[in-house]
């Protein structure tokens, strides 16, 4: 039995932070999204899957635009066309309310807002049960886990689908810990919601694929699904395959001593590698702390002049730098205006609404502060409270616009 996990594909995802573009590779991040689900379609086909799971966050909005949502139903229909069957969720990000109506193709089983099993008979009859529900709402702050079934004494392998992360009641992502889940005694759960590629146990597996594109900064390394095969033993073993055409990675020069601005700009261009292996690659470039800037190749750098111009040197944008910074360095007094400017240009890149939004998250998993701050405000109120708040407090701007977890 094999079988295809993904989740998070946030099909019309924005990419973020990204600023002058060269066209080309504009169209290539617009694409990408769509680009990795005909990737993983391919997959499927090629590996002969039995069925492919997707663990919600489908959409990355809860409105979808059409170009996303005829991108999944044409990837769905080829997956019916090579008879695989695929089971799916709606997750935190692209939650369906009641009466939402979506036609699928024949081979699709989607899950409502309660935790229901389907069954299903692979080719070479085996018995598999799958256990799951959809987000109908924003938050799913009960857990869900007490309704999912023991493990059907009738099938082979009973597998479960669950968007949402360690926590416990009143948690916002349908809160579960690895104790609840093994007690089930399923075959496998089938994870998604942290966009981070990660095993919570071994055997049997508890795991999130992570995403299928990373979407911004925090998102880097290679990104796609698990193929998951039933071993000799009856045990389900998961095997990363990349299928995201873009890859945000980080990069630092080797760089010693005082550095000139005309110096740095020859070592970025002659270091900077432009043999992106496969696909494209955003590359997040820190200067090290064993360098010494002079006072004009500090000011090139933190006002972007150094950036654009190495970009301006490249012959191809297979592998693009999109950020160039000082490695942060603890040890340094900070002085004088220069370094303020430096300190204002980390500030904003480091408090973004992104980051607040994913640090107020976490902060939220705390039941003492959950209950005492969000009594009386919506997430948007409470993440422009946190907002208004460090901009007063440090003088801060950040870019506007609603920003989510995972
Ligand atoms: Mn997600």
């Amino acid at each position: 039995m094999k079988f295809l996990h993904a989740a998070d594909l946030h099909l019309d995802t924005p990419f973020q932070g990204l600023t002058g573009v060269p066209s080309a590779l504009r169209s290539q991040l617009i694409a990408a999204p769509l680009t990795a689900l005909t990737r993983l379609v391919n997959l499927a086909i090629t590996e002969q899957v039995d069925f492919v799971l997707l663990v919600g966050d489908l959409f990355d909005q809860q409105a979808q635009s059409v170009a996303a949502q005829a991108g999944l139903m044409a990837a769905l229909e080829r997956l019916n066309v090579a008879r695989i069957p695929v089971v799916l969720s709606f997750g935190n990000h692209d939650y369906q309310p009641a009466g939402s109506q979506w036609h699928f193709p024949a081979n699709v089983h989607a899950f409502g807002p309660s935790v229901k099993t389907v069954t299903l008979t692979t080719a070479d009859q085996t018995q598999v049960a799958i256990s799951g529900f959809s987000y109908d709402q924003r938050w799913v702050t009960t857990p869900k886990i007490a309704d999912y079934p023991a493990k059907l004494p009738t099938v082979d392998y009973h597998i479960g689908m669950l968007h949402g992360q360690l926590g416990t009641a009143g948690d916002h992502y349908a809160p579960f810990s690895v104790g609840e889940l093994l007690a089930k005694h399923y075959d496998y759960w089938a994870l998604g919601h942290i966009h981070q590629r990660q095993t919570l146990n071994t055997v049997p597996p508890v795991v999130y694929p992570g995403n299928l594109q990373g979407r911004y900064r925090d998102e880097t390394g290679q990104k796609g699904c698990l193929i998951v095969e039933s071993q000799a033993d009856q045990t389900l073993r998961p095997v990363f395959h990349a299928l995201a055409p873009i890859t945000w990675t980080t990069w630092t020069p080797k760089l010693q001593g005082p550095v000139d601005r005309p110096t740095l700009l020859k070592q970025l261009v002659d270091q900077f590698s432009t043999t992106a292996e496969d696909g494209t690659e955003l590359v997040l470039i820190t200067l090290p702390t064993t360098v010494e800037l002079s006072a004009t190749a500090m000011l090139a750098l933190t006002q972007g002049a150094l950036l654009t111009q190495l970009q301006g040197q490249l012959t191809t944008t297979a592998c693009w730098p999109v950020d160039l910074q000082l490695a942060a360095d603890k040890s340094q007094p900070v002085l004088g205006g220069l370094d303020q400017a430096v300190w204002q240009q980390a500030g904003q890149r480091v408090v973004t609404t992104e980051q607040i939004a994913a640090l107020a998250d976490h902060l939220l998993a705390e039941p003492f502060l959950n209950q005492t701050l969000l009594e009386d405000l919506t997430p948007a109120q409470w993440r422009q409270r946190v907002l208004g708040l460090l901009q007063e407090q440090y003088h801060l701007t950040t870019e506007g616009g609603a920003a989510d977890g995972d």
